[in-house]
């Protein structure tokens, strides 16, 4: 990844596809191929807006379902202008959930002034991905694995109706050109070889034309 700036690359799924193994390894080979690369994840709960957003998670708070829905976003917006500066400077960034997670888990949630274009419309600006590798796999099968459960979202009807979502939202006309749909359901060598290939190719591209950072 040679080019004049580093790539957006963004990791989406249900919980427990595997998103964080899976984004770990990525920026470890690429680390290790002399790359520079940031790593981040999103909700970032180290800020004072993602300690709420963390309490929220855990079930300790409350929160309307609009207002949680804007601190998402809000916890994007204080790390955007990090990540457009890294991402000018050469350095990719690789983040694990962006604001696809945030448009879908709040329209899962059915509130009636709620839908997926309201919920887009905060993200509009934030730098958009150059790639949004989305893993997919079945709620039956996310929930077969360890530790699903203990925080709020965490439930199978709620997380069948995010991947439903998840497939709505890919057919928006720009997060179309972005996502690409990784079948989860398979080994963590698998995966990784195989979210590699996409990463290189789109690297490749970005190289060939050369384009400057877009936004949602
Ligand atoms: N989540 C995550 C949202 O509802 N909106 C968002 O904008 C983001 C980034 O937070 N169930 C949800 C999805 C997850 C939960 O994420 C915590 P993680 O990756 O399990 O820490
Ligand atoms: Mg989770």
């Amino acid at each position: 990844m040679k080019g004049t700036r580093g790539m957006l690359v963004v990791f989406e799924g249900l919980d427990r596809s595997g998103k964080s193994t899976q984004c770990e390894k990525l920026v470890q080979t690429l680390r290790n191929e002399g790359e520079r690369v940031e790593h981040m994840r999103f909700p970032n709960r180290t800020t004072p807006v993602g300690q709420i957003i963390n309490n929220y998670l855990t079930g300790e708070i409350q929160q309307e379902d609009h207002v949680i829905h804007l601190l998402f976003s809000a916890n994007r917006w204080e790390s955007a202008q990090a990540i457009e500066n890294h991402i000018k400077s050469g350095t990719t960034v690789i983040i694990d959930r962006y604001s696809y997670s945030g448009c879908v888990y709040s329209a899962a949630k059915q509130n009636k002034t709620m839908d997926l274009a309201w919920c887009r419309h905060p993200e509009e600006g934030l730098p958009r991905p150059d790639l949004c590798l989305f893993l997919d796999l079945s709620s039956e099968e996310a929930a077969k694995r360890g530790g699903f459960g203990t925080e709020r979202y965490e439930k199978q009807d709620l997380q069948a109706r995010v991947r439903d979502l998840y497939a709505e939202m890919g057919q928006h006309p720009e997060e179309r050109e972005d996502i690409v749909v990784i079948n989860a359901g398979r080994s963590i060598e698998e995966l990784q070889r195989d979210i590699l290939k996409v990463v290189q190719v789109s690297s490749r591209q970005l190289d060939t034309h050369g384009r400057e950072l877009r936004r949602m």
